[in-house]
């Protein structure tokens, strides 16, 4: 029995929460083509009969512009520092940057393995793949470099058994049918906000945060009560839509997910609250759980 932690680091939108879903086989954290859909260390436990693996999904790293993109970021950082092996991610159709860059000068300082996943390689054709390999090989001495596809579930299974290689625990942290460490209300507001990413143009699903306050069991189904939480009144209106066709749709979106997760039929009731510039305000950050690393 050999286990460990490994954390996913890297710039917004590369790829992290896919790679952790599809190597778990469930979706434990939600994904969205725009850049900085994670907020939380979201772990996804890996088993076999031999091996544990904690996948530890972090925020993207990116230049934050409010206190809550300052918190993200943070937690990003610690998770590096809390974890046995670093795996970071990178896009391999989008140019190696400064923010690529950034990353890789911390990784420098830290005295643990660094796995480098060249990601999204679907995109590619195959003679640009050894260019990339050797641009980021001469930016840092990477423990091992992995090019992959977490879409489209192409040789992932190469970058398990690098990690075996630096798993040295004996010991089973979770039970063997435990995928995530995260709450139910978790997940389920998640899945809301994934929905919200999903219908929403630009900023929109950034400037709110979804909060789970009730899950009520009524014979064979669940009532849940669930509140979106806009920065301003403006986007109140947006969000509900003509007529309230948009949070209907959203509540159409989410329900059969959640219907997976509990294994019982579901009534979602979805409210919107503003509470302005919630995302400048520690009280409020807190309130929603941007405040501790957990
Ligand atoms: N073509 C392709 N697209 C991918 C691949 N992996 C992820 N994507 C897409 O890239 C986008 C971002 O994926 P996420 O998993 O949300 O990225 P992330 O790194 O977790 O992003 P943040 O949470 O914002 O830091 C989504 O549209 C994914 O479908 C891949 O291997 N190939
Ligand atoms: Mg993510």
């Amino acid at each position: 029995m050999k286990s460990g932690f490994v954390a996913l680091v890297g710039r917004p939108n590369v790829g992290k929460s896919t790679l952790i879903n599809n190597i778990i086989g469930k979706k434990v954290a939600i994904t969205s083509d725009k850049p900085q859909t994670t907020r939380n260390i979201i772990q996804g436990i890996y088993n076999t009969l031999d091996t544990q693996i904690v996948f530890v999904d972090t925020p993207g790293i990116h230049k934050p512009k409010h206190k809550l993109g300052e918190f993200l970021n943070k937690q990003a950082y610690y998770s590096i520092n809390d974890v046995d092996i670093v795996v970071m991610l990178v896009d391999a159709s989008s140019t190696l940057g400064p923010g690529d860059k950034h990353i890789i000068e911390t990784l420098k300082t830290i005295e643990k393995p660094v796995v480098l996943v060249i990601n999204k390689i679907d995109k590619l054709k195959r003679e640009e793949l050894l260019p990339i390999i050797e641009k980021y090989s001469k930016l840092y001495n990477f423990s091992d470099i992995i090019p992959l596809s977490a879409l489209k579930k192409d040789n992932i299974s190469d970058l398990i058994e690098t990690l075996k290689k630096y798993l040295t625990d004996e010991i089973k942290y979770y039970p063997d049918d435990q995928i995530t460490n995260r709450s139910t209300e978790f997940l389920i507001a998640e899945i809301i906000r994934e929905k919200v990413f999903n219908l929403t143009e630009e900023e929109i699903p950034h400037s709110l945060t979804c909060v789970v306050e009730q899950i009520k069991k009524d014979k064979n189904k669940y009532i849940i009560n669930a509140v979106i939480i806009v920065d301003r009144e403006s986007l109140k209106k947006i969000i509900i839509g003509k007529q309230g066709q948009k949070i209907k749709q959203i509540g159409i979106l989410a329900r059969p997910e959640i219907e997976i997760l509990l294994g019982e039929k579901v009534y979602l009731e979805l409210f919107v609250k503003t509470i302005k510039k919630w995302r400048e305000k520690e009280k409020y950050l807190a309130e929603f759980g941007f405040n501790n690393f957990e």
